[in-house]
């Protein structure tokens, strides 16, 4: 089975089990994962008529949310959303998650703060027992760009391993987030065990830093779309 099938049936299984006749409003992750999910609830607003606004994570997910005819809305107006759908870079044995690989971590720990029900869909590679045991690119932190020096060599002392600066593929210089900001891609030695909810909590108290992609404690289930065709869940 190809990665994007896996994902497409995660998607679709995680949609068709959480998007109700009365879910009002969905938040919208980011990634490549989660277009299947719009896929698959764009088709059933147009074939049940069901009634939802969708929140997006980033400027990606608007323009899905655009693209598919869905009704857009904001945190403005909508600021309790039923049920998240989102990706992941990876996902552990208690369901702390890796998410940022697209850049989008900030608007989507937000939106999944908001949501009652956080729902992840990924493919079999990013199910993981321990962080780093598949996805190697560091976690993602987002930081100030004024500060991303010192705040680098602050991780690196305090945490240790790499905290790489996250450089554009298709435009020189560094990635630059839809909030305007800088991601270090901190590369921990992942031979170690870390209280992931000590480590994302001593992150953010370094001035600068806006948020991590250490995603602790916030997904209610996570689907796997598997090899062989089947959807692990986990709950
Ligand atoms: O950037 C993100 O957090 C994305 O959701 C990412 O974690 C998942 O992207 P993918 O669905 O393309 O693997």
């Amino acid at each position: 089975m190809s990665l994007n099938e896996a994902k497409r049936i995660a998607a679709y299984k995680a949609v068709d089990e959480w998007i109700k006749p009365h879910t009002k409003v969905v938040g919208i992750g980011s990634g490549s994962t989660v277009v299947f999910a719009v896929d698959r609830l764009a088709e059933r607003v147009k074939t049940e008529g069901l009634q939802v606004v969708c929140i997006p994570t980033s400027f990606q997910a608007r323009q899905l949310i655009v693209e598919n005819n869905l009704t857009l809305g904001d945190l403005d107006r909508f600021p309790h959303i039923d049920c998240a759908i989102d990706g992941a870079d990876e996902v552990d044995s208690d369901k702390v998650l890796i998410k940022g690989g697209g850049g989008c971590l900030l608007q989507e720990k937000i939106v999944a703060s908001c949501a009652e029900k956080f729902v992840i869909i990924a493919d079999y590679t990013k199910n993981s027992q321990k962080l780093g045991e598949q996805y190697k690119k560091g976690i993602p932190i987002e930081v100030v760009p004024l500060g991303y020096v010192p705040i680098k060599a602050k991780i690196e002392k305090v945490f240790g391993g790499e905290a790489k600066l996250r450089m554009a593929v298709s435009k020189a210089g560094p990635c630059v987030t839809d909030n305007g900001n800088f991601i270090l891609d901190w590369h921990f030695d992942s031979s170690k065990t870390f209280d992931w909810n000590k480590i994302n909590s001593e992150l953010l108290q370094i001035a600068g830093v806006v948020e991590t992609g250490l995603f602790v404690g916030m997904a209610t289930k996570a689907y796997f779309g598997m090899s062989d065709g089947s959807v692990k869940e986990q709950n």
